[in-house]
């Protein structure tokens, strides 16, 4: 039987250990079918993807990349170019950072720099990640985003990452027009919260979970596994006319007014 994804190539942006989002995204990828390829942040998380990748074969690309650093992204798109056939048909952006004390204070403390470093780690990068792989999604493509409520409602001490989320979420749609002539979608995930390093660093994340298991339609969390089942349903052809969406996998949460 002919999986949902295979034949196709994937570069994923944002693993850093077994509990990464963009993990659980990569697996299901994987596991219908498509070649990945992986970026790595820096020699801090270098071994923990390394171990991870080698679980899809030895042989499978991994590139460090910055992505405040354009000549680190140029160099990863011309190495994924050759590793990869010179086509590459899904792109996945599962990254976002803000300096800690951002997320700590009041939002109008919020620093001329740590609104900047916010805006370009998990926003601006994902313009020039599309960018850059424009050249090799020759035959379409599918590009992903992960978001996160705090975008659109107030989540206190989300403070300059909703920010960065609500341009994030603006350049998806962007992006999806620009973009659909050449057959390329571009949607997010929007996803509840999940227990990975960039959340466990968070005061009161526990607290957040419990909220979460009693206020949710569904009474639970998530599982990653279910981000993984959202990522193959945009990645895949299942999704071929939904282009610029913004996808909640949060367990109805979204939905509630109180
Ligand atoms: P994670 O810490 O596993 O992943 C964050 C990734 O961002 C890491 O791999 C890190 O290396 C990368 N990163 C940060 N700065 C970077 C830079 N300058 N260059 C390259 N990479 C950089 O945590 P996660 O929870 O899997 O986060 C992945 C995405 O999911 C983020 O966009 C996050 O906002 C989003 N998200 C997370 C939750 C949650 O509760 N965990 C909920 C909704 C959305
Ligand atoms: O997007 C995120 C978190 C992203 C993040 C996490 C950190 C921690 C370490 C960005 N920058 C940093 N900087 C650090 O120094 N999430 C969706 C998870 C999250 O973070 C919150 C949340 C949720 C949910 C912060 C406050 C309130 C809720």
């Amino acid at each position: 039987m002919m999986k949902l994804l295979t034949g196709k190539n994937a570069l994923v942006f944002g693993v850093a250990n077994k509990r990464s989002i963009a993990w659980a995204i990569a697996q299901a990828w994987h596991e219908a079918g498509a070649r990945l390829a992986f970026t790595y942040q820096g020699e801090r998380v270098k071994e923990n993807v390394e171990e991870l990748a080698a679980t899809f074969g030895a042989d499978t690309p991994m590139y460090p990349c910055d992505v405040r650093r354009d000549e680190e992204i140029a160099r990863v798109f011309s190495a994924a170019g050759n590793d990869l056939g010179g086509q590459l048909d899904m792109l996945l952006h599962s990254i976002a950072f803000a300096p800690r004390e951002s997320l700590e204070g009041r939002f109008v403390n919020t620093s001329r720099g740590a609104f900047q470093i916010a805006c370009d780690v998990s926003a601006y990068s994902l313009v020039a990640l599309a960018r850059a792989a424009l050249p090799l999604m020759t035959g379409g493509g599918s590009i992903i985003a992960l978001s996160y409520y705090g975008a659109v409602k107030v989540v206190p001490h989300y403070n300059v990452m909703g920010v960065a989320k609500a341009a994030l979420e603006a350049s998806v749609r962007y992006l999806a027009y620009d973009l659909g002539q050449q057959k390329i979608r571009v949607n997010a995930i929007s996803a509840g919260p999940v227990n990975t390093l960039a959340a466990r660093g968070i005061s009161g994340f526990s607290q957040m979970f419990k909220h979460y298991e009693e206020h949710t339609p569904l009474k639970r969390n998530l599982e990653p596994r279910e981000l993984g089942d959202a990522g193959l349903f945009l990645a895949s052809d299942m999704s071929s006319a939904t282009t610029g969406q913004v996808l909640y996998v949060d367990c109805g949460y979204e939905i509630m007014g109180m």
